[in-house]
């Protein structure tokens, strides 16, 4: 009898891993049992691990999963600190992987767990992408208002040019894939932002062979939704770097837009300070240089280097950073203005060279001292 029991075991233990449901974190310790649990019923007979990657959740979700993880062998845990971001998380899950197939599953229940045999089967089957999809027959956002559905469907609509395989809902992120696609994609992906599906699409060397299928879109359950106002804004990013990313860092593209905003501030508060408020011209420039300079610190730290936003004392340290930097940038701005218009004699071709000279280096310096890569 115990020998019985002890071959069992061992069986049950050298039976091949594969399936690995990579599962985000970020605050979710109401939903991480009820989650497994429906992993366990939906997913009987086939055998499949659980990869949750953790983005330093301060509610318990990585204690709670430590012990999950010692009492049950399925159950493994990657935690990152100080980093953030739905898309890289599953990428480093999904990395950590062995099997065949990976599928991906938020962590709120709000994916209907019950079409994952049907996600992994269709892999097995010879697919290389399965999707879950709200968006065809059967499928459905659940009780979604009409504002939200708009909004979804524009988001949809934009991501069109940039997928090599059409997808119907490439927003859901709830899908499996051929591991070994996934890897043949990764060196190509983005990692920005929350839409590792789409960036999956538009990261694979060709289109995949498809299935996909309908589902509903659930209601949180426990804690949260992590979507802020920064969604929008990482969507484009993603969208950009797919489209131009090959040949303009995307960052590059938004410092530029950044210092588009900044010559009307510059303009702006030249014309405050010397129309309205009467001041000398050579006090009214400096005032608008510096104000803009601020301006332009104070946005690009915002959004275009907020994954190295400085805050308290680093934001005044970084801010003399740049002030250095854009002066530097301003000689070489009249330096090579002044070489273009001795050599060509074009007024507005010497300004824009210096211009774009001087905005280059700005951006590579300011990217290498004010905002380093910690
Ligand atoms: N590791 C990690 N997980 C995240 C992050 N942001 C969201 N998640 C997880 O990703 C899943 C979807 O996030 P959620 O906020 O529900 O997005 P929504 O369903 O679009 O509102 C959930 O399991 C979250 O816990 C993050 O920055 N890091
Ligand atoms: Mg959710």
């Amino acid at each position: 009898m115990l020998q019985q029991f002890i071959d069992l075991d061992s069986a049950t233990r050298d039976a091949p891993l594969e399936l690995s449901v990579i599962v985000p974190t970020l605050n979710e310790v109401g939903n991480v049992q009820p989650l497994l649990d429906k992993l366990a019923l939906a997913l009987a007979g086939i055998e499949w691990e659980a990869i949750f990657v953790d983005d330093g959740s301060s509610d318990g979700t990585p204690e709670l999963l430590t012990q999950i993880a010692q009492a049950d062998r399925r159950v493994r845990m990657i935690r990152r600190i100080g980093r953030r971001g739905l898309s890289s998380a599953v990428v480093e899950g999904a990395l950590a992987s062995t099997t065949p197939v990976i599928a991906v599953i938020d962590a709120d229940l709000q994916h209907d767990e019950r079409i994952l045999p049907d996600l992994y089967r269709a892999i097995a089957d010879g697919s290389e992408l399965a999707i879950g999809t709200r968006y065809s027959d059967g499928g459905s956002t659940g009780d979604w208002d009409e504002k939200r559905l708009k909004i979804s469907r524009f988001a949809t609509a934009l991501a069109a040019p940039v997928m090599k395989t059409p997808l119907s809902d490439p927003m859901s992120g709830f899908f499996a894939v051929r591991r070994d696609v996934l890897l043949d994609a990764a060196p190509n992906l983005s990692s920005v932002g929350y839409k590792i599906l789409l960036d999956l699409v538009a990261s694979a060397p060709r289109k995949l062979s498809l299935t996909e299928v309908p589902y509903t879109f659930g209601v949180r359950q426990h804690g949260e939704s992590k979507l802020d106002d920064m969604v929008a804004l990482e969507y484009l990013e993603l969208l950009l770097d797919k489209m131009v990313g090959r040949f303009v860092p995307v960052k590059l593209i938004q410092f530029g837009a950044v210092g588009l905003l900044g010559v009307g501030v510059h303009l702006s508060l030249l014309f405050l300070a010397f129309d309205a408020a009467g001041f000398a011209f050579t006090l009214a420039q400096a005032f608008a240089v510096i104000g803009a300079m601020t301006f332009n610190f104070a946005l690009n730290n915002r959004f275009t280097y907020r994954d190295r936003q400085l805050k308290g004392w680093a934001w005044a340290k970084g801010l003399a950073s740049f002030y250095a930097v854009c002066a530097l940038g301003a000689v070489g701005n009249v330096g090579i203005g002044s070489l273009v218009y001795e050599t060509w004699h074009g007024v507005a071709l010497a300004g824009i060279a210096g211009a774009v000279v001087g905005s280059v280096w700005n951006y590579v310096a300011s990217g290498w001292l004010t905002w380093r890569k910690r």
